[in-house]
């Protein structure tokens, strides 16, 4: 990996990608987008990581899509490469995945962060879809996922004007799960993902399933897809393990079965 640094044990059962161009704010080129797929490709598949945070450094999450890039680039050209396979792939992500953002998340920065499940942001974050300062659009799922975490009127403000918000503001109209000091943002995410990593992983999965369908489905169907994933979690030893475990009123150790 060139533009990505994967430690799959960073805390037990927690993997960390730490995204690596830090001259480039942690642009994010295709080379990186394609590693970070097939990093997540291979953590899904990994028994022994059961939540993993995706950071960059203090000064940057990440600045953006490489414009450099993408400059010259044609219609075409983005047509024949596809980067929407890479980005829909990563969002196909089963583990729960935590964005643990400081510095710059901007544009794609701030889609990543959003494909992410939850965001631990520090106080130094600053989010924003400034792609119209450079005369595009949002093109990662940045007008849809931004209106429905903050609501209309701020996600067409910010996508309108390319205004950033900091991680406080963030978190007032709920786009991040919890503000830190800059020298906590990262232990945050690691506590966050090991609270998780406690789970059953296969409740973890079948959960983070449904509630992500919330957002693509009416109610009642969201209700039968939700009920589906239920019954099919009393198919798990996990569920065995759980409820024992409650009864004889001791740790439940999940085995992801
Ligand atoms: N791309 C390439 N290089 C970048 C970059 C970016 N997005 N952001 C920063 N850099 C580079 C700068 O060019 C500079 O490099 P050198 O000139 O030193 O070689 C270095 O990082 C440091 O940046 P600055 O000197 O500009 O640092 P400042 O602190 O002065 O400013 C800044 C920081 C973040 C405010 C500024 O760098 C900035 O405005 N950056 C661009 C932010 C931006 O517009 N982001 C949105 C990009 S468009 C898609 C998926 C995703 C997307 C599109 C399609 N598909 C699936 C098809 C996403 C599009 C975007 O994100």
């Amino acid at each position: 990996m060139e533009y990505i640094i994967v430690t799959p044990e960073y805390a037990p059962r927690v993997a960390l990608i730490q995204l690596n161009r830090p001259k480039e704010l942690n642009a994010l080129n295709l080379q990186l987008m394609m590693e970070l797929r097939d990093t997540l490709i291979d953590l899904d598949r990994n028994d022994n990581v059961r939540a993993i945070i995706i950071t960059g450094n203090e000064q940057a999450f990440a600045a953006g899509a490489d414009i450099k890039q993408m400059a010259d680039k044609s219609a075409i050209d983005m047509l024949k490469v596809d980067q929407f396979s890479t980005w829909d792939q990563i969002r196909k992500t089963k583990k729960p995945l935590i964005a643990a953002v400081s510095g710059f998340a901007l544009g794609g920065g701030c889609e990543l962060a959003m494909t992410c499940d939850m965001i631990i942001a520090s106080e130094t974050a600053k989010f924003g879809q400034p792609e119209i300062k450079i005369g595009v659009m949002p093109g990662a799922g940045g007008t849809q996922r931004l209106t429905r975490a903050i609501g209309k009127a701020k996600a067409m403000e910010l996508v309108l004007t390319g205004r950033f918000i900091s991680g406080e503001e963030a978190m007032h109209y709920g786009l991040v799960n919890k503000v830190v000091p800059v020298e906590m943002y990262l232990h945050e995410a690691v506590q966050l993902a090991k609270e998780i990593s406690e789970m059953s992983p296969v409740a973890a999965q079948l959960a983070k399933e449904a509630v992500n369908r919330s957002f693509e489905t009416h109610l009642d169907e969201g209700l039968h897809f939700e009920r589906k994933n239920f019954y099919l979690a009393f198919a798990s030893d996990d569920q065995k393990e759980g409820m024992k475990a409650f009864v004889e009123k001791r740790k439940p150790e999940y085995k992801g079965k």
